[in-house]
Parts: structure tokens; sequence; C-alpha cells
């Protein structure tokens, strides 16, 4: 082994749609997690794992800390807070483009508590001037003692090399921990999820991706077809109808786009069967979201 080779955690937090999951994403070349424009898109944590010839770094993505007020929200807070515990670096995403918020100073306090190294991330540099980041530089920089403060622009790729360069500097000597070619440790079955929960974001309005759950019944191969069946899980049946649509067209919609993503994905021809169901709130109910996979 290279005695510089080095290997280490690196954890993403900040509130929800700062573009964790974007950054994430495109440090890897490669579409690991989901993103959208609404908040809350990633609920749980997940591991990206870049490799290059001088290092391995596993980088922890989690859902956006917020003031929670379900069972859930409570979950993925909880998710995120415990990221923060392990890492070699911990990564604090904050937009350039937002005043800090309510939420930004409750990460900012756990923050505090921990004596990992914290970078600042300011991110979505491509939307505000020279000034604007001046400004928001000085606003950041007194609240902890970041190591780091690094603008960057996920969807212009500014800056990026010079993170992982920092990022370097921080990680343990050390071996790798996961192949070379592996570039996440999600199962077939929690992509598919999760695909199909990013076509559901997409297609639906208000309250509805809030209230949904997808769990994967089934995945079979035959031959060169891979059969998935899959409940798609919300609170109510009125969102049921939304769902499933004016003659069942969104529910279709929602099929054909997942399949279609998920054939790329697979690499094979997929038959996709989504049913929906009505579990009254479970997201706020312990027991429902253990059965939905969510611990
Ligand atoms: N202009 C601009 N938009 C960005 C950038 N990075 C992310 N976005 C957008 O910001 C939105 C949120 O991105 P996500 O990556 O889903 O954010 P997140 O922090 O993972 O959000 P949660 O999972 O909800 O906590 C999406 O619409 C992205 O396209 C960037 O560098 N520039
Ligand atoms: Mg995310």
């Amino acid at each position: 082994m290279d005695s510089n080779f080095k290997a280490g955690f690196v954890s993403f937090v900040g509130k929800p749609n700062v573009g964790k999951s974007t950054l994430l994403n495109t440090i890897l070349q490669e579409k690991v997690a989901i993103v959208s424009h609404k908040p809350q898109t990633t609920r749980e944590q997940m591991q990206g794992i870049y490799t290059d010839d001088n290092m391995q770094i596993v980088f922890l993505d989690t859902p956006g800390i917020h003031k929670h007020h379900n069972q859930l929200g409570k979950l993925m807070n909880r998710q995120a807070t415990s990221a923060t515990k392990g890492a070699d670096v911990i990564c604090l995403l904050a937009p350039c483009n937002e005043p800090i918020s309510v939420n930004e100073q409750h990460i900012i306090r756990i923050l505090k508590e921990r004596d990992t190294p914290i970078f600042l991330l300011l991110t979505k540099v491509d939307l505000v001037t020279k000034v604007e980041l001046f400004n928001k530089i000085n606003e950041w920089k007194d609240l902890l003692e970041f190591k780091e403060i690094i603008p960057i622009s996920a969807t212009k790729e500014v800056n990026l090399n010079i993170l992982l360069k920092k990022i370097y500097d921080y990680l343990p000597v050390g071996g790798k921990f996961f192949e070379i070619e592996q570039k996440s440790n999600s199962t077939s079955q929690q992509i598919t999820k999760e695909v199909i929960r990013e076509k559901i974001i997409f297609l639906t309005r208000q309250e509805v991706p809030y209230s949904v759950a997808v769990v994967v019944e089934s995945m079979e191969t035959s031959k060169n077809l891979l059969e998935i069946s899959a409940v798609i899980v919300v609170e109510r049946d009125s969102q049921k109808a939304i769902l499933i649509g004016k003659k069942g067209e969104m529910i279709k919609n929602i099929g054909i786009q997942a399949r279609q993503e998920l054939e790329k994905i697979f690499n094979i021809k997929i038959m996709l069967t989504l049913f929906v169901k009505v579990i009254d709130e479970w997201s706020n109910n312990p027991k429902s979201l253990k059965e939905l996979g969510y611990f």
C-alpha cells in the first residue's frame, strides 16, 4: 500500500435544501442520492464513496436538520446528528443566498459540542455576487471555529477540487474501506424505493411528498426481466386519490418515469407494479415507521 494513502469519513450536514445530496452526486459523478427543489428530500443517512489514487472518502449524506413536527422528522434529525459523531471531517453546508436560519443556529449549537474539524461549505455560490459572498462569509466566520470556509457550487462545479484537497489534509493515513468501483452502500431495494419516491416528489404537489413512504415488496429476475412490486403508502384517502390521479394518469406517470430510470441504473428491462395504500398518520406512529423501514 502507498504509505501516503488516506481514508476516512466525511459528513455533510445542514438545513434542508442546501445542496448536500447534489454535492455528493457531483463529487461521485454518479447519482447515488435523490435530489429535489423541495426541502426534506433525503430521509435517511446514506454513504457515497469517492476513491482516487491518493485517498478514499466515505461521505455521509444526511437529512436536512429542521424543526420537526412528527416522529419521522425526529428520526431524520437524529440520523443527521448521529452522522456528526465518528467523522474525520464535518462539512456544514449553508447556502450563500439565504440568511442564517433558526435551524442553522440549532446545528451550530450541536457542532459546538464536537471536537471534529469542521468545514463551512457556502453552497450555491453561482447565485450570488462577490460582494454578497464576502458579506456571507463575514456573517458566518465567527459562529464556529471553522478549519476551512469554502464557497462552492455543485451545479457549476466550483471549488470541488479544492474541497477534496482540503479534506485530504484532515484524513488519517490508512487503507481503503471499500473496493474502488463501489460508489454507494445502497442496496437495490433502497435505490428502487428512492427513485420511486423521487418521481412522486416531482410529480405531486403540496403535502403529498411528505406523507409518502415506499416499500419494495419484491424484486425478482426471470430471464432478462426484473419484476418489481412496490407499495406507495400515504396517510389519507385524499392523498391516495391524488397519487392515482384522473383515470389513473398520475400513478401511470410515476410508474413510467421510475421504470425508465431504474432500467438505466440496473441495465435490465423492468416490469414495475405499483400499489397505493393508506396508513393513517404513519409518519407520526413509531410502530408504522418501523414497519415502513424507518428503524
Ligand atoms: N443554483 C444552484 N442550485 C443548487 C446547487 N446545489 C444544489 N442546488 C439545488 O438545490 C436544491 C436542493 O438540492 P438537494 O441536493 O436536494 O439539497 P439537500 O441539502 O440534499 O436537501 P434535503 O435532502 O432536503 O436536506 C435542488 O433544486 C438543487 O438543484 C448549486 O450549487 N447551485
Ligand atoms: Mg438531500
